[in-house]
């Protein structure tokens, strides 16, 4: 056995290290709309520091300038992430380009495996391209438009209900929409809730154990709950902010 002398381990005095500073938090600019509740849910289930800038979108605060330059399609969410690619910060604006910034950066919800990817990737654009859009309008007809309208009434609750048919068929096999919870369910879920509203889901089985499996997780819950105090009825002053928007 090697013998080691008393002064090699005599170690020098390591010189004191400076405190690390904590990483300065991701801002999250959002309304607890379903759009809105994806990213607080994925920024729940990562469990990182993040803290939140509500836009009240019924008072228009959407138009900001300040806003528009990390969302310049007066939309939320959004964020702001100080510590992006390189150490430099990046503002991340749309629900799908932003859980899937977050699924890359830590590496969670979002798998590298080519093929779990692409599912993902599939029920992620299904959600952004048709889910959220169909029910956004049904929800608009149903609860907001000024005046009775049956025929896009009937057309925009007939394609979520079509939509959610598809979804009950996929989860007939699996627990979640891409096998293991990924994003995809994040972006999915909120929407569902709010069509679930109008819909009867006991017609879709599959998809109604799928709601309830998701919104029994904490952060689902936590996620969800974020602004959710600030939100009010809308009243006409909000309509004529929100509807009627013409390029500026
Ligand atoms: N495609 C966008 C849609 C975002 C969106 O429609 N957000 C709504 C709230 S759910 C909004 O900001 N509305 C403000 C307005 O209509 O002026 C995304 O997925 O991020």
């Amino acid at each position: 056995m090697a013998r080691t002398s008393a002064k090699t381990l005599q170690r020098k005095k390591a010189p004191a290290r400076k405190a690390k500073k904590p990483a300065k938090p991701i801002a999250l600019y959002t309304w607890a709309t379903p759009n809105g509740h994806k990213i607080s849910i994925m920024l729940e289930e990562l469990g990182v520091p993040y803290e939140v800038h509500a836009v009240d979108i019924n008072k228009g605060e959407q138009f900001a300038p300040a806003f528009l330059k990390i969302a310049p399609n007066n939309r939320i969410p959004a964020i702001m992430d100080p510590n992006g690619p390189g150490g430099r910060p990046i503002s991340v604006f749309e629900s799908g380009a932003i859980l899937q910034y977050l699924g890359r950066k830590y590496g969670r919800f979002y798998p590298k495996d080519a093929r779990a990817q692409v599912q993902v990737e599939e029920w992620l654009f299904w959600q952004v391209g048709g889910l959220g859009p169909m029910a956004g309008q049904a929800n608009h007809f149903r609860n907001y438009a000024a005046e009775d309208m049956p025929y896009p009434k009937k057309r925009y609750t007939d394609e979520v209900h079509r939509l959610l048919g598809v979804m009950n068929k996929r989860l007939a096999t699996r627990k979640y929409l891409a096998g293991a919870y990924s994003i995809a369910d994040m972006a999915c879920w909120s929407w569902v809730l709010s069509a679930s509203k109008y819909t009867d889901l006991a017609q879709f089985p599959h998809l109604a154990a799928w709601k309830d499996r998701v919104g029994a997780r904490k952060a689902v819950q936590r996620g969800k709950a974020v602004a959710a105090d600030l939100r009010k009825p809308i009243t006409d002053a909000d309509r004529k902010i929100l509807f009627g928007q013409r390029a500026r």
